[in-house]
């Protein structure tokens, strides 16, 4: 059923799933109906409560995956730890890792094409209770509705802190994990799943059919949510150590903060206008459109900023920044950009910094808008 582990491996990796379970909790696939039909919020599987746990036999740190497509911009992750029905199946205060990917091409297989975006670590909170503890993410991911979301916990032997919810029949659970004999010493590798002791298998072909405790949280695609998001900030990605303030661009040869990208007016045929700070004065600037965020949201390096904006990129208007470095748009964004209601577009300010910039780039970006139309 996998032709990518040699034999052996398949059948260790069998045994260990079998002997991970939460001792007597396995339920046998027969019993697995589920309710299915309670639509339920977008973002979320389970429905709250577990009915066994996973870990790896010898310890290590075991993550757990789910895939969400209808979230446009991820803003938070929520996992329980361990399972009620356990009582002992995780330790409070053990290292814990959040990751949201991209997937490209989206095929619904985790073992290929992804890309982190977001990472952040917490630890183990609310062990064995089934809470869903609430991880805000350290940057919003810009998904663009189809993502793969990661929790993980650090576990000892007879430990299992991946918690399953097998009252409905979902079949695109996956985990992964590193045990703690690995060369990488039980550790997970987020950054490469494939990387990792146990690279990534999907539930459903060993039979468990059901979901993490696991939930996605932000903007929903098509949603009738703020039609404004601001995001691909600069606070701990300036190219050459310019990092900006939280919500602007990288910092500039003017501004330390860098430039800060704001909507005014409502994403409406003549309603929205664009107005940008921190700038440098007197300096030109080109107002750009675009269909993605790049980066899943954190953008890419780009002269001493980043460029967070790509696809079918539309030049709405070159302003120049008044003496206190300020300047907006004055053109109707909505017929300059040709947009169609209903359309989510992601804006960006590009300006010159020829005299004092940061890294010697001569030119600077401003933090990016996601406007929902
Ligand atoms: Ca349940
Ligand atoms: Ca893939």
């Amino acid at each position: 059923m996998n032709a990518r582990f040699p034999h052996l491996r398949l059948r260790r990796l069998f045994t260990v799933l079998l002997l991970l379970a939460g001792p007597g909790a396995l339920l046998p696939a027969s019993a697995m109906q589920g309710s299915g039909s309670l639509p339920l919020p977008c973002g979320q599987y389970d429905d709250g409560s577990t009915d066994t746990a996973f870990g790896m036999t010898g310890g290590g740190e075991i993550g757990w995956l789910h895939e969400f497509d209808c979230l446009q911009t991820i803003t938070t992750v929520h996992t329980a730890y361990g399972t009620a029905v356990f009582p002992g199946s995780v330790t409070n205060g053990a290292l814990s890792q959040i990751a949201v990917y991209i997937e490209d091409p989206p095929d619904g297989d985790p073992r290929t094409g992804l890309t982190r975006v977001v990472h952040a670590t917490t630890v183990v909170t609310n062990g064995d209770t089934d809470i869903l503890n609430a991880n805000p993410l350290p940057a919003p991911a810009a998904v663009d509705c189809r993502a793969w979301v990661l929790a993980s916990a650090e576990h000892a032997q007879q430990e299992f802190p991946a918690g399953w919810d097998s009252s409905d029949p979902f079949t695109n659970s996956w985990l992964v994990g590193d045990q703690a004999t690995s060369p990488n010493g039980g550790h997970l590798d987020t950054l490469d799943l494939n990387n990792n002791s146990m690279p990534p298998i999907k539930l459903s072909d060993y039979y468990y059919h059901g979901s993490w405790l696991l939930r996605a949280e932000g903007f929903v695609c098509g949603g009738g949510d703020d039609p404004f998001f601001s995001l691909c900030d600069c606070t701990t990605s300036g190219p050459c150590g310019n990092h900006g303030s939280p919500g602007h661009g990288c910092g500039n040869g003017s501004a330390v903060a860098g430039a800060l990208l704001e909507p005014s007016g409502t994403p409406t045929p003549g309603g929205l206008t664009l107005v940008a700070s921190d700038l440098v004065p007197g300096q030109p600037g080109l107002y750009i459109q675009g269909d993605v965020a790049l980066n899943g949201g954190s953008g890419l390096p780009f002269g001493d900023g980043l460029r967070c904006v790509g696809r079918n990129v539309v030049r709405l208007e070159v302003v120049f920044a008044d003496d206190n470095g300020n300047s907006q748009t004055s053109v109707d964004i909505f017929t300059a950009g040709g947009v169609t209601p209903g359309d989510i577009k992601y804006y960006q300010l590009w300006y010159r910094d020829p005299a004092g910039s940061s890294c010697g780039g001569l030119f600077n970006l401003s933090n990016a808008l996601r406007v929902h139309w």
